[in-house]
């Protein structure tokens, strides 16, 4: 398999982490988001939504966005187990997935950010709605993730998991005061810890810059 990426996207971080649960390789080819390198056609003719992640599986074919190719992976590698069997706790770890997915992590996108810079928003108030955002939505994940379980909707990683760890780490970037999300946080450091979040991690990635 190919996963198209870049170290520092976090919808490509969250594949790398569901490869790495999996214990799945990829040859990682990535595409500077600054250098605008997934405008390029060759990238196009794979995504052409051209948004980072794409992954070329090992039968030629290619599947885009994240959480559609950490499904795929789930269904063709069942283990170890992305998302529960029963429907009610499967829609509820979607649910928290896509609250990331859907409604934080988008106003954090580069092309949304350069728009704003160009219609002439000063950095600092750019910088203060993508933390806004990450706040607000993050707040509600506090009180989406269980008490009683040690990620975020039980005792192994899920899809749920897959989305806040890179989730987190944006927010970090972004000057966020993590210290209001100590359920969010704990389970980071547990997801952390182990070597398929460890590896998955943007400064550890071939293309990862100081
Ligand atoms: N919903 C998409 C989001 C993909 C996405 O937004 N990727 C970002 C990097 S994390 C990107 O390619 N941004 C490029 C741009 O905004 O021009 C997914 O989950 O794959």
């Amino acid at each position: 398999m190919i996963l198209h990426g870049y170290y520092r996207s976090s919808a490509s971080y969250r594949v790398r982490i569901a490869l790495n649960l999996k214990g799945l390789t990829a040859s990682h080819v990535p595409h500077h988001l600054r250098k605008n390198e997934h405008k390029a056609s060759d990238y196009l003719a794979l995504n052409p939504q051209g948004f980072l992640p794409a992954l070329v599986t090992d039968d030629g074919r290619v599947l885009i966005q994240s959480l559609a190719i950490i499904e795929w992976l789930n269904d063709t590698h069942p283990e170890p187990a992305l998302l529960p069997e029963d429907p009610f706790e499967r829609a509820q770890i979607r649910a928290f997935a896509l609250a990331i997915a859907c409604d934080i992590h988008p106003v954090q996108n580069l092309s949304v950010l350069q728009r704003l810079k160009r219609e002439g928003l000063p950095q600092d108030r750019i910088d203060f709605w993508a933390r806004d955002v990450i706040e607000k939505g993050l707040d509600a994940c506090e009180i989406l993730a269980r008490p009683d379980t040690p990620f975020v909707s039980g005792d192994t990683p899920s899809l749920a998991d897959i989305c806040l760890i890179p989730q987190l780490y944006n927010a970090r970037r972004y000057e966020a005061d993590v210290a209001r999300w100590p359920r969010l946080t704990a389970i980071e450091a547990r997801a952390n810890a182990l070597k398929a979040f460890a590896d998955a991690l943007p400064e550890k990635q071939p293309d990862a810059e100081p």
